[in-house]
């Protein structure tokens, strides 16, 4: 080797120790990802939405510094199925057991299916589930003394701390890495949707022990002076105190965050806020000016802001993507006289959309959905057509993660739209209620048929750019879309439907003579959630 070449290879060696240093220091950790899906948020219940009635401040900042999306949705307009699709990438209807879940349900997602937390984790990401669940839990029978699994922490959470099913359904306690917290074998819990066990009193036969009374079901036993669905004894030092919920989950999301600061995360942050039975903490009761339900709203726009502090306070603001959304549409009334429909004072849940939770219609599955990133997402409004289906596959984008083939089947990569670097994103999405399906394509929406219509009946279909409010059925005018959309739910549906289809799917998926609440009738489309 000459001189020469020495020199020249000294200089390559340098550069490539420079330049591999650069690297380094130029490719910032792995962004944080953090879903906060609030329960039952309307399309019209945010400052930044248009709301009036009830003050958002946390949420309008999130909004401001990010991109706020005006036609963003949930799979389908009740709980389970459209957090099952967020956590799979599959659509609820493609798989039956996935309806309204009992609190004893056992888990409706397979152990083996890949999830959008197992993506992550594999991908080295720290993965918590805090809040609201209502995925089912265990494999049939469900030992509330014992280890609850399957659940969370077998799908791909490293950390949970859930609430089992819903705020309204027995048993009123905290799950924490499979364990009932507080849990205590001198006092076993027992929980059946069947017949009530043990001796406390219920709403059906105690009204007088109530500090809120049921409107529809709802009236079986009393936890915290508010009757359930379901039944439940023991466990008397586990049980929640539905006031301080938001307290003990925030606090939860928090502290999940301050422990994984160092690496990056995935937090699931799922609100009982703003479900049923609606019990502000004393801070936020009376606060807005259109009722009980605007307060929890207030207390929900709390807890986004104690999150958004504690990722400024971490200095992790700037390589954190928040999103912000709802796992299904607005009801007022939803089985408690809690004088939220008196209360309303002029405000509209849906905003200008038609329907709401258990419908098919806009209002049913369309979202608040924010998404902020300071220094990345770039401010504004977007138009783009996407869906929380679409979580699994953008998210493995984005943290650089693959997606086994067949995995995570109906998600789509909508990542340039959610960063503003697009103003589109999906061209067609199926959206879903009970047995109800429609769809999607740009601004057009085909409402199919039930299973009980009759063959000649003619589906419904809108043209939303002019009609948002899903007023006028243009169906008999337009054939030849009606043809061409038809066609492209029925290939759909050729994919899988194990719900749709069947004239006895109601009682079958939702296990809905075990639980009797939830039968809505809205715009006259009888679904059920
Ligand atoms: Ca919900």
């Amino acid at each position: 080797m000459n001189r020469a070449s020495v020199i020249t290879l000294i200089g390559v060696c340098i550069f490539a120790c420079f330049s591999t240093r650069l690297r380094a220091a130029d490719s910032p950790r792995r962004p944080n990802i953090v879903v906060i899906l609030s329960d039952d948020v309307g399309y019209g219940d945010l400052g930044c939405y248009g709301a009036t009635k009830v003050k958002t401040p946390n949420l309008d900042r999130m909004a401001a510094q990010g991109l706020r999306f005006t036609d963003a949705h949930c799979t389908s307009s009740t709980c389970t199925p459209s957090r099952y699709s967020l956590m799979t990438g599959q659509y609820a209807f493609r798989k039956a057991g996935t309806g309204v879940l009992p609190g004893d349900a056992k888990l409706c997602i397979d152990v083996s299916q890949v999830t959008t937390p197992a993506i992550l984790r594999k991908a080295g990401y720290a993965t918590g589930s805090i809040g609201k669940w209502h995925l089912g839990l265990g494999d049939g029978s469900i030992d509330w003394n014992a280890d609850i699994k399957p659940g969370p922490n077998e799908i791909g959470f490293d950390y949970s701390f859930i609430i089992p099913a819903t705020g309204d359904r027995v048993p009123c306690v905290f799950v924490e890495n499979g364990r009932v917290v507080g849990g205590d074998p001198k006092d076993p819990i027992l929980v059946s949707y069947q017949h009530k066990v043990g001796n406390e009193p219920t709403g059906r036969e105690n009204p007088d022990l109530l500090k809120v009374k049921p409107s529809k079901g709802h009236d079986q036993t009393i936890v915290n002076g508010i009757s359930r669905i379901g039944w439940m004894s023991g466990g008397k030092f586990a049980r929640w105190t539905d006031e301080q919920m938001a307290d003990v989950l925030t606090q939860h999301a928090v502290s999940f965050i301050e422990k994984n600061k160092d690496k990056p995360f995935f937090l699931y942050f799922a609100t009982h806020d703003i479900h049923v039975p609606r019990a502000p903490h004393a801070r936020f009761a009376g606060t807005s000016q259109c009722g009980i339900r605007g307060d929890v709203i207030q207390e929900l726009d709390w807890s986004v802001g104690e999150v958004l502090t504690t990722l400024d306070k971490l200095k992790l603001t700037n390589n954190t993507l928040v999103i912000f959304s709802s796992d299904n549409g607005p009801v007022v009334d939803d089985g408690y006289a809690d004088g939220a429909v008196k209360d309303l004072n002029g405000h509209t849940p849906a905003g200008p959309l038609r329907g709401g939770k258990y419908t098919i219609f806009e209002g049913g599955t369309r979202e608040p959905f924010i998404v902020s990133w300071p220094g990345r997402v770039k401010p504004g409004i977007s138009d783009a057509l996407l869906s929380q289906i679409d979580f699994p596959v953008t998210f493995a984008a984005l943290a650089g993660a693959t997606v086994p083939a067949g995995a995570a089947p109906d998600s789509v990569n909508v990542l340039p739209a959610l960063l503003g670097d697009a103003k589109t994103a999906r061209e067609t999405l199926v959206e879903h209620s009970g047995r109800l399906l429609a769809l999607r394509k740009g601004s057009w929406k085909l409402i199919a048929n039930g299973p009980a219509a009759k063959k000649s009946a003619l589906p419904q279909l809108y043209q939303l750019s002019t009609d948002l409010a899903e007023a006028n059925n243009i169906a008999a005018d337009h054939a030849d879309v009606v043809k061409e959309m038809s066609e492209l739910l029925a290939k759909e549906r050729e994919k899988g439907d194990a719900r749709t289809r069947r004239d006895d799917g109601g009682a079958k998926w939702g296990t809905r003579r075990r639980d009797p609440m939830t039968v809505n009738e809205v715009d006259g489309l009888r679904t059920r959630g």
